[in-house]
């Protein structure tokens, strides 16, 4: 109890405009918290609808504790399900992904239908009821080619986000792409320095030559203000607009999530060394323009991504630790594309997967400072670094509203 007093007092008087204290990037206890107030309760993107192509087909993956199986059933429908056995709590999915006509666990076979309900289990007794020991459930909603889970037994509200996302993401459809290639880079140091990296461009000309040939550094682009008032955003807004693709920035009311659709460097067309297209087979008919730039979409506090006209990078960010984190990066194509006849899979892929490497080289360097006990807050830039000073600030606000929330229900 006494740590969320702490916490709670710390983010109410923190100094606005400077970064957090050094426990937010280090400690254990505050770690966890972060797991019980953010993680545990709200919605997460895990993975893409095109991973699982037909009935049967899973992957799994941790949230803290939570070992979670997401997988689509003999209806068609996507649900996520909690990967822990009704017997004796074995986890029933082992793998990362695989397709499966039934679930098993492996320990005493325990047989569960794709909707998670039990289907058999051995020698149980005449009056054993299996109705009551179906895998639990988790909310699963799919938007656009996406899929996002909650843990929480009562979920916030996605009707919201969804209605926001959709239309800006729907061209694309991405729902119909496939993953061409996917990593996963574990970067030692805490997911909120992971985001703060990613949300400013001030690091840009010093740490990513490959990303600086085609992706702006301007804050207006990658930052959370002042699109609205920079006339080369404003006429990429209007083209793509009137090419029926929903451009405008747009964040929600909590700051939660963002879309937006901005525009490369100047004759750029895809995260490539040339800035041509890395696939020739256009991701979707949709787009019927070129120089479409990225529709950038973030999400707290698990995925930021960048739509373009030839394909699309997703990111998820997983929490392993109080100095630990997992980015999972997908490079989405058409799903009829060819590698090595419509893209060449180190051309796609060269340029985020060296950045990648230099925002866990800067993560590292970041949280190795942090450490030292001479660290102190230091002042966010405010022509650069709006959009961490955004970020924080939703952290912080979301923390400070759970944590009274959470007093006032014991009240
Ligand atoms: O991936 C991104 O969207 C961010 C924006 C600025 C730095 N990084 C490239
Ligand atoms: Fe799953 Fe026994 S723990 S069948
Ligand atoms: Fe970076």
């Amino acid at each position: 109890m006494e740590i969320r007093s702490q916490v709670l007092r710390q983010l109410k008087s923190r100094r606005e405009g400077f970064s957090l204290e050094q426990a937010f990037y280090t400690d254990p206890d505050y770690y966890k918290l972060d797991l019980e107030m953010i993680w545990y309760r709200d919605w997460l993107f895990v993975g893409h609808d095109c991973e699982l192509p037909k009935a049967g087909s899973y992957f799994t993956l941790q949230i803290g504790d939570y070992p979670v199986v997401i997988v689509r059933g003999r209806d068609g429908r996507i649900r996520a399900l909690h990967n822990t056995c009704r017997h004796r709590g074995s986890r029933v999915c082992t793998k990362e992904s695989g397709s499966a006509v039934r679930l098993v666990c492996p320990y005493h076979q325990w047989t569960y239908e794709l909707d998670g309900s039990l289907m058999a289990a051995r020698q149980m007794g005449q009056d054993f009821d299996k109705s009551q020991f179906g895998l639990k459930k988790v909310h699963c909603e799919s938007v656009a080619g996406y899929i996002f889970i909650c843990l929480a037994n009562e979920a916030p509200d996605f009707a919201s986000v969804r209605a926001a996302i959709e239309p800006y993401m729907a061209p694309h459809r991405l729902s119909e792409a496939k993953v061409a290639h996917q990593s996963t880079i574990i970067e030692k140091g805490n997911w909120k320095l992971v985001w703060e990296n990613n949300r400013e461009c001030y690091h840009c000309p010093g740490n990513h030559p490959e990303l600086c040939r085609t992706f702006p550094e301007a804050p207006t682009v990658s930052g959370v203000a002042g699109a609205i008032d920079d006339p080369v955003i404003t006429e990429h807004w209007r083209r793509c607009e009137a090419a029926n693709l929903p451009s405008e920035f747009r964040i929600s009311p909590d700051g939660q999530f963002r879309v937006a659709r901005m525009p490369l460097i100047e004759g750029a067309e895809s995260y490539t060394m040339s800035g041509r297209k890395a696939v020739v087979r256009q991701l979707s008919d949709g787009v019927t323009i070129d120089g479409i730039g990225t529709m950038l979409l973030f999400h707290y506090p698990t995925t930021w991504n960048h739509m373009l006209g030839d394909h699309a990078i997703s990111f998820r960010v997983t929490p392993l630790g109080p100095e630990e984190t997992a980015v999972t990066t997908k490079w989405l194509v058409h799903k009829d594309a060819v590698e090595g006849v419509d893209y060449d899979l180190e051309e796609l892929t060269h340029v985020w997967n060296m950045t990648n490497d230099q925002d866990r080289q800067i993560v590292e360097e970041n949280a190795f400072g942090i450490r030292s006990p001479a660290y102190e807050p230091g002042p966010y830039s405010a022509v650069h670094e709006g959009g961490v000073m955004q970020f924080v600030e939703w952290y912080s606000n979301f923390m400070v509203n759970r944590l009274q929330g959470d007093e006032q229900a014991k009240l």
